[in-house]
């Protein structure tokens, strides 16, 4: 079969809920994917930051076929060999004393809504079935109805309806806004440290210190939802810790498990997380061995080849040269770390067309919102991918 013949069959047997790419990927290794023709791309998307890894590392390949064939499930009805080990590394690595697995980041933001509605009827004492979580616009937390209920994107909630109550939205990086909307029964504030999906937009330096003095001042929780801007993206192990604050509940996902395996969850203490007793919470798969194996391989893999480290140098030489590209239609670059947004002016068209010439160029990259060229490669790129990718990227612009 062919590009055109696989086309085919997601138009006639998917639903219709993705505009992607002409391009059927059938190979990827490193930052470099194959297409069924066998023409070559560096992925600049990293499946939206959880393959920080890079496509099938070996060491993260080995950890799983190595779990698969011995046990992949076992539910939490009975404890595994896997999920402690990968839950001490996680904490020792995160700094908190606890964690809860999921699966999906949507599952762990979820699971981080439930604790602080927990806590702030258990602990703050908020009025029953009245408590509210702030959240900012131009959010993503994923596609739940209640996650989605908050969104203050039209197109993820049109016919969706009716919405979970007990949020409310406030402009992003705004200190002002965040004091004015807290109330007695506000027991948490729900923030993406940089919002991706909105566009790559980086706050000003301090909001989060000032977010986490408003909301240990009005004793309710800072929740952060690091599942892509965490786990190295952006030139830290998590933007929390580059920021120095420590939020009360810190949510993970994506590349918690390489991009090998949906494994998502969140970090706490004692003190938020002893809301759970037991059956009030769970899922399926949470926790499962397969799943921390290779969570377990994929962190690995983030400490011993430095991720962090070189998401930081290596995404401010890419931001470097993006800069050096002086071209009208290009209005800002803006990110930290490997999660970069160029963002085109409106009157030079959307961003959608200069991704796919960047497909003809060899490069895969997705927009965001119609104007933001999203560039976030797999953390293990090297110097000169980059160099060859502004070669592509430069061309694309003249
Ligand atoms: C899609 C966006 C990115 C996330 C943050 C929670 C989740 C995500 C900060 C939910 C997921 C993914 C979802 C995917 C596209 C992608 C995305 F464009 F949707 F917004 F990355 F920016 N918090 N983001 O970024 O995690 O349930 O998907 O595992 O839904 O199209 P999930």
């Amino acid at each position: 079969m062919q590009t055109k013949d696989f086309l085919n069959q997601a138009e006639k047997y998917s639903a219709h809920n993705y505009h992607p790419l002409p391009v059927v990927l059938t190979k990827g290794q490193g930052v470099w994917v194959w297409d069924v023709e066998g023409k070559k791309y560096l992925d600049m998307l990293s499946s939206y930051s959880a393959l920080n890894q890079g496509h099938c590392h070996p060491k993260i390949v080995a950890a799983l076929q190595t779990q698969a064939e011995k046990l992949t499930l076992t539910s939490r009805a009975f404890h595994n060999d896997r999920m402690g080990p990968f839950m001490k590394k996680l904490c020792e690595l995160s700094g908190f004393e606890k964690c809860l697995l999921m699966n999906s980041g949507a599952e762990a933001v979820e699971t981080a809504i439930k604790a602080a509605r927990r806590w702030g009827y258990l602990k703050k004492k908020a009025a029953k079935d009245k408590a509210e979580i702030i959240c900012c616009s131009g959010n993503f937390h994923g596609r739940t109805t209640t996650i989605v209920g908050f969104s203050t994107e039209p197109s993820y909630q049109e016919g969706f309806g009716p919405f979970t109550p007990g949020f409310k939205i406030i402009p992003y990086n705004d200190v002002e806004a965040l004091k004015k909307a807290i109330t007695p029964n506000t027991v948490g504030f729900l923030v993406e440290p940089i919002q991706g999906e909105g566009g790559v937009i980086v706050p000003k330096q301090g909001y989060l210190q000032a977010a986490r003095e408003i909301t240990k001042k009005n004793n309710c929780l800072l929740i952060c939802d690091e599942i892509q801007t965490g786990l190295g993206r952006c030139g830290a192990l998590f933007v929390c810790k580059d920021e120095k604050i420590k939020p009360d509940i810190l949510i993970v996902g994506k590349a918690l498990a390489g991009g090998m395996y949906p494994v998502s969850g969140i970090l706490a203490d004692e003190t938020v997380m002893d809301v759970f007793v037991p059956g009030i919470h769970g899922s399926t798969f949470g926790g499962n061995p397969l799943g921390c194996a290779a969570g377990m391989a994929a962190l690995g893999v983030m400490v011993e080849e430095k991720l962090p480290q070189r998401a930081k140098e290596l995404g401010e030489y890419f931001v470097d040269g993006l800069n050096k590209i002086k071209h009208p239609a290009i209005k800002e670059v803006r990110g930290r770390g490997l999660l970069i947004g160029v963002e085109v002016k409106k009157e030079y068209g959307s961003a959608r067309p200069y991704c796919e010439k960047l497909m003809g160029l060899g490069i895969l990259a997705k927009e965001t919102h119609d104007q933001v060229i999203r560039f976030a490669p797999p953390l293990v790129i090297k110097k000169e991918e980059i160099d060859w990718a502004l070669e592509k990227i430069k061309k694309l612009f003249t």
